[in-house]
């Protein structure tokens, strides 16, 4: 599902998904508006539904809590009202987030701690998590919610942490940028590979029981250590291209996230196949290519 000015400007508004596009059916359609996601279930008939559409930048949800809550938490209702009534046999995914922890009461984090979250757009997922569990208890759909840690990729948006140093490194390399601006250095998450937690997704709604699942690969690293490892992989120093600017602090920061997959390694036999090193470099790697800067295949070695 796409909303029609993205099908209309397709180059600029779906280039991230370009490869695969030509075997994707689109249909028109947004998250704000009921009918449209109604006619679609209609005219679908859909096996399976992954709801992983969101406003999902976390710092944007501070300067417009309004839109993050109302998108976020209508559209969920509004697929989860549609396809009760439209098609409730089809199985129901919905993203939940390690931004659900927050504030967190216990560390590494399991499907049972308690929810702190510190954003709208953390609020807005708890309101999610409990949609989709209520269709579950209330109305006997098959709705599960992935609480998925970190995960991040070459087609990772340029504003999130990663990309936005990994792209650095690559726009410095190039000679592009002479500086990185970034926030709370300190700040610490579980990051994963995206590649590996859509398996974890697609398992969840083979399963016989929906359930809720944290998927996370167990190690938790500071976004310091990230840009020592990005910028280490091709010999820059980071002490001098880093300026720590307070315009990407965040009002409430989450200053740790780390989970525990136990649950889903047990039911859903998953388990992370790309580790933190193999991520950074899979991504500097990719960024760094895209500028025509070609670096060595080698893992990197962790640090930090
Ligand atoms: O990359 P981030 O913006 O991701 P964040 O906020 O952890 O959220 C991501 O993961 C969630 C799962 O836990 C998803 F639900 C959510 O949709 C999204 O995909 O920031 C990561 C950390 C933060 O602590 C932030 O304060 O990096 C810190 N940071 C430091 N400097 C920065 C920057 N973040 C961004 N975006 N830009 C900076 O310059």
């Amino acid at each position: 599902m796409a909303r029609r000015v993205a099908l209309e400007d397709p180059s600029r508004r779906l280039g991230r998904i370009g490869p695969v596009l030509g075997r994707l059916h689109l249909h028109a359609a947004s998250l704000e508006s009921f009918p449209s996601i109604y006619q679609i279930f209609r005219a679908v008939q859909p096996e399976e539904c992954y709801h992983l559409a969101a406003q999902s930048f976390v710092s944007y949800s501070f300067d417009d809590e309004f839109s993050t809550l109302n998108t976020n938490i209508n559209g969920t209702h509004f697929v989860l009202a549609a396809l009760k009534d439209v098609v409730p046999k089809c199985r129901f995914y919905f993203a939940g987030s390690s931004e659900m922890f927050g504030k967190v009461t216990e560390i590494p984090q399991i499907e049972t701690t308690r929810f702190h979250p510190r954003s709208a757009y953390g609020i807005s997922k708890v309101a999610g998590f409990d949609l989709t569990r209520n269709y579950r208890e209330a109305y006997g759909i098959h709705a599960s919610s992935g609480i998925l840690f970190n995960h991040e990729s070459p087609r990772r948006g340029f504003e999130f942490v990663t990309r936005k140093i990994t792209s650095g490194v690559a726009r410095i390399l190039a000679g592009q940028l002479n500086e990185l601006r970034l926030g709370n250095l300190e700040a610490k998450r579980d990051w994963g590979h995206a590649r590996d937690y859509v398996e974890a997704m697609w398992s969840m709604l083979q399963q016989e029981q929906p359930d809720d699942y944290v998927v996370a690969t167990g190690k938790s690293h500071s976004v310091s250590d990230f840009v020592r490892n990005a910028f280490g992989l091709v010999g820059l120093d980071p002490k001098k291209f880093i300026v720590t600017d307070p315009e990407f602090y965040r009002p409430a920061e989450v200053q740790i996230l780390v989970g525990n997959a136990a649950k889903a390694q047990a039911t859903l036999g998953w388990r992370p196949k790309t580790d933190f090193a193999g991520l950074v470099h899979e991504m500097v790697i990719t960024d760094c290519a895209s500028l025509g800067i070609t670096l060595p295949s080698a893992k990197s070695a962790e640090t930090g």
